[in-house]
């Protein structure tokens, strides 16, 4: 009974391997430089670490994403593509895609969708939220591994459940987390069923 339950998923980092895909990828461009394992990450911005370790390997970074195929290769995380399926058949349930593209729009937009297309289907585009502003987008969740989602709405319609990453795993957000999608994520929605 109630209303519909609203559930926004993030893409990078919880539904598509944005870290490793980058980390592969940044190590057999430049073989010589210097590179931050998965273990050691600190931090949302890959660019921001990477520019700490050597100045110039901020922009070497940014050049990894801002490539052709870089966001339509990423590899889907474990389970993520089966939660979002389960979820979408689930009753009382909207599941939406809810993902920030970056500013180098020459592939990544539409990369974004081709890769929804190509693990999800067709049907699954209509679930697309494409947006540099999640606070303005209304649900009922937000699961999400950016530990601050700032934006004009100061007080956004969602809960954000921190989805733990490699740069965020030593924090102790006020955020509910959900560890993988082998956590119990069917209890989460269910805690804001009403
Ligand atoms: O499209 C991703 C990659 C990009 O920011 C977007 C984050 O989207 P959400 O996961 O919040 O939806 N991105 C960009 C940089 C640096 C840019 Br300069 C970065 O270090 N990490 C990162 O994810």
């Amino acid at each position: 009974s109630g209303k519909r339950l609203r559930v926004l998923v993030d893409m990078d980092g919880v539904l598509a391997d944005f870290e490793g895909g980058f980390l592969k990828k940044y190590r057999a461009k430049y073989p010589e430089d210097p590179f931050i394992s998965l273990q050691d990450r600190r931090g949302f911005w890959v660019s921001t670490q990477y520019g700490q370790l050597r100045s110039d390997l901020c922009e070497k970074a940014i050049s990894i994403w801002e490539s052709k195929d870089f966001f339509m290769e990423l590899e889907p995380l474990p389970g993520g593509l089966e939660a979002v399926r389960e979820m979408a058949q689930m009753e009382n349930t909207d599941v939406f895609i809810c993902t920030s593209p970056i500013n180098h729009i020459q592939h990544c937009p539409y990369e974004k969708y081709a890769w929804v297309e190509q693990h999800l289907g067709q049907g699954f585009l209509e679930q697309v939220i494409l947006t540099r502003d999640k606070t303005v987008i209304s649900g009922d969740i937000l699961i999400d591994d950016k530990p601050d989602i700032l934006g004009v709405d100061p007080e956004p319609t969602w809960e954000h459940i921190l989805f733990t990453a490699c740069h965020n795993k030593h924090l102790s957000p006020p955020q509910k987390r959900l560890l993988s999608w082998a956590d119990d994520w069917r209890a989460i929605l269910n805690s804001r069923r009403q």
